[in-house]
């Protein structure tokens, strides 16, 4: 007999280890560890959500004739690590090895290389594309474009197609969608699930032993487990799905989710499986359900946006989390774990962090990533915190998210250009402004938006690398337009902005 290793994000019964093994057989073992619950001190939220749903998982499988040696963190033989319980429950049964699919993240992919035990690695075929796929892909290409990526991808799936081309005649609508928030949302929110008696375990011991961590445990209403989270998907491509588009970019302050469909932590952890999902929202379409620029971005944020980076993740190595292209070093400031601001956008993005272990696309590139872009955070740092306090975050997804396209610390694998912006941008998408105790208007002054400082402050202190960079001339002639004095003054008043920072004081 052999062990069938499942983690806490292989919740799917097609995961390849459960269909290449033999439930008469062999013996499945899932952990509850605290090499996992601590390797960045995740949000209690997306403990919680990972332990409920492990636990529902195990019993689906016993309730399936498995047997499932099956650790609790408490359990007084834990051995506090995943090598621990495979080395632990391999002498327990006598078992001759261990299959595994292969784990999200090279930490834990290089802990199982090295186990002293037979091991047979499995891909996770829950993608849409192999890894070899995605190096045929990259061969020979000068530029990794996600774009040219995600056609191939819709090719290979078959999902809005006309034969070979694509529906409607165009690859990509964003066109039609970014428009700025609504003054009404009419859909109201993601489903919540009152917890049942395995959650509310799970949330006792969560809030024993992660209480002090950042973020707030109660109230828990995410789905944990697959039945409960095809609810909620039913439920969102109903009522938010037709406006996900035009709204896609948008930000308010009294609406923490507007059209966006809460699925990532439940995609991640195994629970849906994303070519489902997406075959699901083309039917939408297919019924009159859904307009065209919804239904087409979203499938692109799925076999496009998401497949992409975990290409690149794959491709790069595990060296890739410690970029730092730009040399920034700068300590992530108190205000990302929830110390007081005055920058409203800043405040009102971690708060929702903090209360759901959640924040959408734009909030995470264009207001903290921004932010610690242009302020120079260390890319270490600042992807060690967004690693920690997003449910639906593992390496896989988040460090080419954070490393290249929200920091450019990859020196331009995944962004052409930085994602940086002034204090405009967010006017533009958002509410954010007029409650702010900066004024998104001065460019300049003890009231000026930081962003508005730092934006230049960026492009001078980086214009030997980015100067000749043909999208971003624009931005350098507009600055070199600028009468010296004013420049002078934005560059002291953002090095004493930054200062202030550095200082610890509240900015
Ligand atoms: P929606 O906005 O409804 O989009 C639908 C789905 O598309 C998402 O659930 C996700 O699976 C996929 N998707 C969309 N954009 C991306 C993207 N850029 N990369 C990969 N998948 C994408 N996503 C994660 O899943 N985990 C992370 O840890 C993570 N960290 C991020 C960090 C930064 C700095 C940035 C800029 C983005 C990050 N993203 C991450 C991508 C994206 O922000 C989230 O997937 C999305 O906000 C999740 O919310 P949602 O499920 O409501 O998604
Ligand atoms: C995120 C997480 C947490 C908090 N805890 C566990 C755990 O105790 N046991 C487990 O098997 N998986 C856990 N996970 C998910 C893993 O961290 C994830 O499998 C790796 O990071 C690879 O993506
Ligand atoms: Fe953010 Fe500047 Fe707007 Fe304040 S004024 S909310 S800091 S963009």
């Amino acid at each position: 007999m052999r062990l069938v290793l499942v983690l806490g994000d292989q919740l799917s019964g097609g995961l390849s280890a459960l269909r290449k093994t033999d439930k008469q057989r062999d013996v499945v073992v899932m952990a509850e560890v605290m090499g996992e619950a601590t390797y960045v001190a995740h949000h209690p939220k997306k403990i919680a959500f990972t332990f409920a749903a492990m636990r529902k998982f195990a019993k689906g499988l016993q309730d399936d004739g498995w047997q499932v040696a099956y650790t609790r963190l408490d359990d007084p033989d834990n051995t506090g690590s995943i090598a621990g319980e495979l080395i632990r429950r391999c002498s327990e049964y006598g078992a001759k090895g261990v299959v595994y699919t292969e784990p999200g993240e090279w930490r834990l992919i290089n802990a199982l290389s090295e186990l002293p035990l037979k091991t047979h690695q499995l891909p996770d075929d829950r993608f849409v594309a192999s890894h070899q796929d995605f190096e045929d892909w990259a061969e020979g290409r000068k530029q990794l474009r996600m774009e040219y990526f995600y056609r191939e991808m819709r090719r290979k799936t078959n999902l809005l197609m006309d034969g070979d081309q694509p529906e409607g005649g165009k690859w990509n609508y964003d066109h039609d969608n970014r428009k700025p928030a609504p003054d009404q949302v009419d859909y109201d929110g993601p489903l919540p699930f009152a917890p049942d008696d395995v959650v509310e375990e799970v949330l006792d011991l969560v809030e024993e032993r992660f209480g002090d961590n950042f973020g707030t445990l109660r109230p828990f209403w995410f789905a944990t487990d697959g039945e409960q989270a095809r609810q909620h998907l039913n439920h969102w491509i109903r009522d938010g799905l037709p406006k996900f588009g035009d709204f896609q970019d948008a930000m308010l302050n009294d609406n923490r989710f507007l059209y966006h469909s809460i699925i990532g932590l439940y995609l991640n952890a195994g629970l849906l499986n994303p070519l489902e999902v997406c075959q699901q929202v083309e039917e939408a379409y297919r019924d009159g359900l859904a307009p065209l620029n919804a239904v087409e971005g979203f499938i692109r944020q799925i076999i496009g946006w998401r497949e992409y980076v975990r290409g690149i993740y794959f491709r790069e190595g595990p060296d890739y989390v410690d970029r730092n292209a730009l040399g920034h070093d700068r300590k992530l400031p108190a205000m990302y774990w929830g110390g007081q601001t005055k920058m409203n956008c800043i405040a009102k993005s971690v708060a929702q962090t903090q209360e759901e272990a959640y924040a959408h696309h734009i909030q995470r590139l264009m207001v903290t990533g921004n932010f610690a872009l242009l302020a120079g955070i260390d890319p270490a740092e600042v992807h060690e915190w967004y690693l920690a306090v997003y449910a639906d975050a593992y390496e896989w997804v988040e460090a080419p998210n954070v490393i290249g396209m929200s920091l450019f610390a990859d020196d331009g694998i995944i962004a052409s250009k930085p994602y940086i912006s002034s204090g405009n941008y967010i006017h533009k998408m958002s509410d954010y402004c007029g409650s702010c105790a900066y004024r998104v208007q001065d460019k300049t002054g003890a009231d000026a938006c930081p962003f508005n400082l730092l934006y230049w402050h960026f492009l001078d202190r980086h214009r030997g690398r980015f100067e000749g960079n043909p999208r971003m001339g624009n931005m350098y002639r507009v600055w070199d337009r600028m009468d010296e004095a004013r420049r002078d003054t934005v560059l002291s008043e953002a090095s004493l902005f930054l200062d202030k920072l550095e200082a610890g004081q509240i900015v």
